[in-house]
């Protein structure tokens, strides 16, 4: 692997510590950078994190990754989705436990996705994806993480992701298989 430092652009502290445990352990160190790049609205969570990519690649020749997250809820037809990030700030955990109270059984049933752009000088950003099944919990539990991670039990568990460290947290999220991706590119690279 010839790329031994990468920015990861993102004003998420919670998403650096992940990502920043997990590629530790290939020897990548990872810088996290607050930039900031606009958000475009689109339907697709790849069409964010492209266009957010081809911005920061004008600002920086330093190999950087950035990343576009959702949580899909199925009994919400896949609402907040790619409004993840307003519907956090604005309504947040309990708001959609609210709007999820008459909702039951596998109407409950979630999908978390991760998007990761990696970019380097003029390359075309390349894309990795990563998808984490679960569902909403009735409360919120738990103090570790952050956003969604509170009422989000993975499948196969009867906890949060917020009742985990985050070293469990990595060994089935969203991010972690995203990164897998990025790790087995970087490899090849
Ligand atoms: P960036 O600066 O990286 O864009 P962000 O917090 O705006 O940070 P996203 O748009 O990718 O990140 O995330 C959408 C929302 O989903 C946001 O409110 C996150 O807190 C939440 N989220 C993303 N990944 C999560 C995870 O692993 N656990 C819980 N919530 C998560």
């Amino acid at each position: 692997m010839k790329t031994k430092s990468i920015y990861f652009v993102t004003g998420n502290k919670g998403k650096f510590v992940e990502a920043k445990k997990k590629l530790s352990e290939v020897g990548l160190e990872v810088i996290q950078k607050n930039l900031g790049y606009p958000e475009i609205q689109a339907i697709k969570l790849e069409d964010v994190a492209l266009y957010g990519a081809e911005h920061i690649q004008k600002q920086t020749s330093h190999p950087f990754i950035l990343e576009d997250a959702g949580l899909f809820i199925d009994g919400l037809n896949g609402f907040p989705g790619v409004y993840s990030a307003y519907v956090y700030h604005t309504i947040g955990c309990k708001g959609i436990l609210k709007l999820m109270e008459k909702l039951k059984g596998d109407m409950r049933e979630a999908v978390f996705r991760s998007v990761f752009a990696f970019g380097a000088s003029d390359e075309k950003p390349s894309l990795f994806v990563g998808e984490c099944k679960g569902s909403i919990s009735i409360e919120e539990h738990g103090e570790h993480g952050f956003g969604y991670d509170p009422i989000f039990i993975p499948q196969g568990e009867t906890r949060t992701f917020a009742q985990m460290e985050t070293e469990e947290k990595n060994r089935f999220s969203h991010r972690s298989r995203a990164l897998d991706k990025l790790i087995v590119f970087f490899k090849n690279l």
